[in-house]
């Protein structure tokens, strides 16, 4: 009995979903926006959201004759809760777009919803390589983990890194970037010498960094999510693994510039590589992190809010070349192929595969004004998802 009833409303949804758009439409254009504001990554969906809002106060919310409504969902970090509301946003709300995705379990989780009601569904943090292949739907504005640890693994043996040991939480972007340093490091000459994995939720670093002190190699690679590398920090230096000798490095989720500055001096000399860096001297950035910090006067800018910033372009560019007409398909069509001049350097959404394709800098952390800053180095142009071509 109660099968039936789940069946026939499974059946409805599924049935609302698809007649989403053929409801004609008032002048609205409604960007359903669902991030981690609270839960273990909520400091991704506040940078996000304040990256968002300030979009909209510089561009204004008309577009193409189309008034821009935001409307902001609270995932609580549980990709469950992600799916339900993207549920509701299609077919309650009737969003145009919908957007944000903190972690890559969310994004997945609401990708075939995305496919059954061809509603775009614009990605600006999640980084597992694969989720674009999760619909055709799906556009990214944030980066992949394949896309920012090969050329990390190309740095290091040249600069006196041949043994590492790989750190990485157990899910899908550690995975990503556990495969694709390891790879590129082998290839490079380099050595692997073991590959732990940490869970997401509550993970102890402990046990972990005190095998990787006994094993002794040239450096630790990490990859944990945006919010969780203050953590790691912490503990490194208390272990004494630096002055053990042991290097950190990482993708530049570990040293994000919502934490760094907090992580204090131990943080000083690490080198990770990243899309973006609110130290990334341009007249373009210098413009958006002012902005940011006055609209934000305790925030600093991380790549987080750089996804939010650009993912809104995407959309706003769409809404723009598609004149408001043509529904989820010409606005796809639109997004596909968009090619300007970000914050974060020259960025380039690739019409085949969605996926973004951009810059991809060395940096290593250093004191600009008494403050702790992801400073560039080196940069190796126009990186496509490596992950793509395996
Ligand atoms: C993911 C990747 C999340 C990189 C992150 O922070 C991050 C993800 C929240 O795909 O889940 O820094």
């Amino acid at each position: 009995m109660h099968k039936r009833i789940f069946l026939h409303a499974a059946a409805l949804a599924v049935a609302s979903l698809s007649a989403t758009h053929s409801i004609a439409q008032d002048n609205t254009f409604k960007i359903g926006l669902i991030l981690p504001m609270t839960g273990l990554l909520a400091s991704s969906g506040r940078q996000i959201e304040a990256a968002v809002k300030l979009y909209m106060a510089q561009n204004g919310d008309t577009v193409a004759g189309k008034k821009i409504q935001l409307i902001i969902k609270d995932d609580n970090t549980l990709p469950d809760v992600t799916k339900r509301l993207a549920q509701e946003l299609i077919v309650n709300d009737k969003v145009n777009v919908l957007a944000g995705f903190g972690i890559t379990p969310s994004a997945m989780a609401t990708a075939p919803l995305a496919t059954q009601s061809k509603t775009p569904m614009v990605v600006m943090a999640a980084a597992t390589s694969s989720i674009t292949l999760a619909s055709p739907y799906i556009v990214r504005t944030s980066f992949t983990l394949p896309q920012a640890s090969v050329a990390l693994a190309d740095w290091a043996p040249k600069n006196g890194i041949k043994k590492v040991v790989t750190l990485v939480s157990d899910y899908g972007p550690g995975i990503d970037a556990e495969k694709f340093f390891n790879q590129r490091l082998l290839l490079n000459g380099g050595q692997v010498m073991e590959s732990l994995r940490v869970p997401l939720r509550g993970p102890d670093f402990a046990p972990f960094l005190q095998k990787v002190r006994d094993i002794k190699p040239d450096a630790l690679f990490v990859f944990v999510p945006s919010g969780a590398g203050a953590a790691v920090m912490k503990q490194f230096l208390e272990r004494g693994m630096d002055k053990a000798g042991i290097k950190l490095i990482g993708t530049g989720d570990i040293t994000d510039d919502d934490q760094l500055n907090d992580m204090g001096d131990g943080a000083l000399g690490v080198v990770t590589s990243h899309h973006y860096s609110a130290a990334h001297p341009s007249a373009a950035n210098k413009k958006f992190v002012d902005a940011f910090k006055k609209a934000n006067p305790t925030m600093r800018p991380n790549f987080m809010a750089m996804g939010g910033y650009d993912g809104m372009r995407v959309i706003y560019e769409a809404l723009r070349i598609s004149k408001g007409q043509g529904g989820g398909d010409a606005l796809l069509a639109a997004m596909k192929g968009q090619i300007f001049e970000s914050p974060r350097g020259p960025m380039y959404i690739d019409a085949q595969t969605r996926d973004v394709v951009q810059n991809i800098y060395l940096r290593k952390v250093e004191k600009k004004d008494g403050q702790l800053y992801n400073v560039e180095f080196d940069v190796v142009k126009d990186v496509k998802d490596p992950g793509k071509a395996q």
